[in-house]
Order: structure tokens, then C-alpha cells, then sequence
């Protein structure tokens, strides 16, 4: 099993997508997803420059040597570039030892530790009949976990909410980062976020009753201080968890908002490696780890980085919004299935161009996801449907304050 070659494929349907694709000497193709979202440019340069005339020759059935021959190899270790890259390598050859083997990439990791898994879904609203509306859209596409975001009066956009008039057009539904030349701008104000958000909390949970798990992600724009106060004020209403409440940079930001609540912590969407866990886990100060197959280097880490969680009863709540390429999406449920700590997957649908151009084998049926049966990962890049959408330069939305500083987004 010997790896015969190895091409980067920049796709466009509806969003940016960078994969991986290997081919082995008999003709095994394995996939691996390195999209960044705002950045792909720089993963497709990061593989193709530096990865790709590394891989020839190689033995695809050495997914550890080759991991760490390309982490400790490149010396400059870490960063979402670099841990994209070497995720895609990791996950194509998952891919390529589950075909090999004629077995799901959930068996070579130990096999099923469930029977699907729990996944949630986005809603969120302008007020509280349009936010009602979502989370009932959501129950009946089968979601039992639903997130969710409201706009703040005062703010004319903020992150995580479905812009669906005709005025707006559709936007954060299956793109957060804004095709264009430059990123679109929103506005932020902690305060009035700290005031409205529990309004809406206790309102969701009033109609929808005690039983339904709902989470809320506070894109990493708060104080530690902030950050306490909201954890709190939102403890009546039962979170599943809060996420990303201080920015991700700082593990101890977290200490206070422990000592001043018991609502669950959810961080690290933005992480790239155990490191950046070693610390809020030891000192317990999360309770779900947000790392994504695709930005934390691939399978192989990510697996080790939830074991060590989960001797501190830490469970996986793996990133999977549309950023993640159908690739990702299946490396994270096959990792998901087999792990005996998952708490729950992100689960927001790509839509029908992302679909015809990654055909794949999962199911999602009653609010549960399963990888499939395939051998490998269960996805594959149909090229000539790739080929129908050439990348389209899009950057992430940025946030300023009313007196114009820049803020967190
Ligand atoms: C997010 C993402 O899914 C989430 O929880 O915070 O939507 C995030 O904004 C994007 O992945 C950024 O690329
Ligand atoms: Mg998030």
C-alpha cells in the first residue's frame, strides 16, 4: 500500500472547500478535508507547496509514523494552517486503511460504542416568534438538540443568526464568510447581549418545556467576568452547554466563570492540538471539547486528546458547522461512534450543490447521525461535479463596537 500520488481539489458549491485526495500504487483513494474557513487559500499553497512532494513512496498503512513525521518534521509545529494540512493526510489514510481492510473507519477504532449519536442543529430569530418557528423547524426535521442564537435590539447583525428576508438574503444558513472582496462588518454590545439573551431563554424554555437540551454559543466576545454573569443568569433554564464564552486564547478565563456557575462549558473550536486542552481539562474547568477532526490535525490526535478528556469525565461535542467539509463530517462521526465519552455532535445540513459534489453513505434519522458501513470513511469527491465551482474569495464577517473598536467575532 504505497503511496502513488496525492492533488489538492479547490471546490466551490455554495461555499469553499479544500480536500485531499491519495491514491495508492493499487488504487485505493482516500479522502481528507483541510477546508479553513476564510483561509483555503493558504491550507491548498501549505499541501500542495510543502505535504504533497512528501507523500509519494510513502507507505499509506502508516497513519501514526506519517502523522508525526509531518507534525514534528515541519518544526513549526501547531496552527490551524499547518493542522489542517496534516489532518487531510490523517483522515485520506483512515480513509485509504478502511477501504483496505473492508471496513468502516468506526471498526479500526474499536468499533460501534452506541447506536448513533445525539446530534444538534442552529436555530435562531430576530424575536421571539421567528426564533419559536426555528426551533420548531428543527423538532421536525428530527432534531432533539437545538442551539440557539437571537439578535440583540439595538444590533443591526450579529453572529449565528438566519438572515432569511428578501432584504437580507439568505446568509449565515450555509455561509458565514461572505463571498467579496472585503469581510462584511456586524456590530456588538455586551451589555445589551447580557440583558436580552436570558429574556429569550426563559421564554424557549417556557413553550418548549424542561425536557428539550439547548445550547448557546457566545462566539468568545466576553469577559471572564462577563462571561460568570451570563453562565449564571442562564442557570434557570438548563443549558446542555455555553459555548465559547471568553476568547479562546486564555484556558484560565474559564476559572471564574466555574466559581460563579454550574452551567456546562463547551470550548475550542478554534484549537488546534491537546495543548491547547492540557490545561482546561486538568483543571476541569470545561465539560465538552469543540475541537473538529479537520482543524486539529486529523483523527489520529483528536482521538488521543478525547481519551485524556474523558479520565476527567470530558465529553466530545466535535465542531460540524457547514465549514466542515462532508469529509470532516464523516471523520467526526466515525471517531464519535466508536469513543465511549461522546456527548453530542454539531450537525447543521449542507446544502444540495455541497451534496452532489460529496456523495455519501451516513444517515441522520431521528435525531441521530450514524457514519454508515462503507468501508473508510463512507465519502467521496465526485471531481466533474467540483469542477462546476471554481473557489470564490470569502472572508468571515468582523465585529466593531459602537465607538468603532474592534471587538471579538
Ligand atoms: C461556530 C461556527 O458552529 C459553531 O459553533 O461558532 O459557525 C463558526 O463561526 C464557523 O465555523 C467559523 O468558520
Ligand atoms: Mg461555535
Amino acid at each position: 500500500m504505497i503511496i502513488a500520488k496525492a492533488d489538492v481539489v479547490v471546490t466551490s458549491p455554495g461555499r469553499n472547500f479544500v480536500t485531499l485526495r491519495l491514491e495508492t500504487e493499487d488504487g485505493l483513494v482516500g479522502w481528507g478535508d483541510a477546508t479553513v474557513n476564510g483561509r483555503e487559500l493558504a491550507v491548498v499553497s501549505y499541501l500542495r507547496d510543502h505535504v504533497v512532494p512528501l507523500l509519494a513512496g510513502r507507505d499509506a498503512g502508516r497513519i501514526e509514523d506519517t502523522w508525526q513525521f509531518l507534525y514534528r518534521g515541519a518544526y513549526w509545529r501547531r496552527g490551524p494552517i499547518t493542522m489542517a494540512a496534516i489532518a487531510a493526510v490523517d483522515m485520506a489514510l483512515w480513509d485509504i486503511k478502511g477501504k483496505a481492510a473492508g471496513m468502516p473507519v468506526y471498526q479500526l477504532l474499536g468499533g460501534a460504542s452506541r447506536n448513533g449519536l445525539l446530534a444538534y442543529g442552529h436555530a435562531s430569530g430576530r424575536d421571539l416568534p421567528e426564533i419559536f418557528d426555528s426551533v420548531r423547524e428543527h423538532l421536525s426535521q428530527g432534531y432533539r438538540a437545538i442551539r440557539v442564537q437571537a439578535a440583540v435590539p439595538g444590533l443591526r447583525s450579529i453572529y449565528g443568526i438566519a438572515a432569511n428576508t428578501a432584504e437580507d438574503g439568505v446568509r449565515y444558513d450555509h455561509e458565514p464568510a461572505q463571498r467579496g472582496a472585503l469581510p462584511a462588518e456586524e456590530d456588538w454590545d455586551t451589555r445589551s447581549y447580557l440583558r436580552h439573551l436570558p429574556t429569550v431563554f426563559e421564554a424557549v424554555r417556557a413553550e418548549f418545556g424542561p425536557g428539550l437540551p439547548l445550547l448557546h454559543d457566545a462566539h468568545h466576545r466576553l469577559t471572564p467576568i462577563q462571561a460568570a454573569k451570563l453562565a449564571k443568569s442562564l442557570e434557570p433554564y438548563d443549558l446542555f452547554w455555553l459555548e465559547d464564552v471568553t476568547p479562546a486564547e486564555n484556558p484560565e478565563a474559564l476559572r471564574p466563570v466555574r466559581q460563579h456557575s454550574v452551567t456546562p462549558l463547551a470550548i475550542g473550536e478554534v484549537f488546534n492540538t491537546v495543548w491547547d486542552y492540557q490545561q482546561l481539562v486538568r483543571e476541569q474547568l470545561i465539560d465538552y471539547v469543540r475541537g473538529a477532526v479537520t482543524h486539529m490535525g486529523g483523527i489520529t490526535p483528536l482521538k488521543k486528546t478525547l481519551e485524556y478528556a474523558a479520565q476527567y469525565q470530558i465529553k466530545s461535542g466535535m465542531h460540524g458547522p457547514t465549514d466542515i467539509s462532508p469529509v470532516g463530517m464523516a471523520a467526526a462521526m466515525h471517531l464519535g461512534l466508536s469513543i465511549h465519552n461522546f456527548g453530542i455532535q454539531e450537525y447543521m445540513k449542507h446544502d444540495a450543490r455541497t451534496d452532489a459534489v460529496f456523495r455519501q453513505s451516513f444517515t441522520w434519522e431521528n435525531g441521530y447521525l450514524h457514519p454508515g458501513d462503507e468501508p473508510g470513511l463512507g465519502v467521496s469527491l465526485e471531481l466533474d461535479e467540483a469542477g462546476k465551482y471554481p473557489y470564490q474569495q470569502a472572508y468571515l464577517p468582523y465585529n466593531r463596537l459602537a465607538d468603532g473598536t474592534v471587538h471579538d467575532w
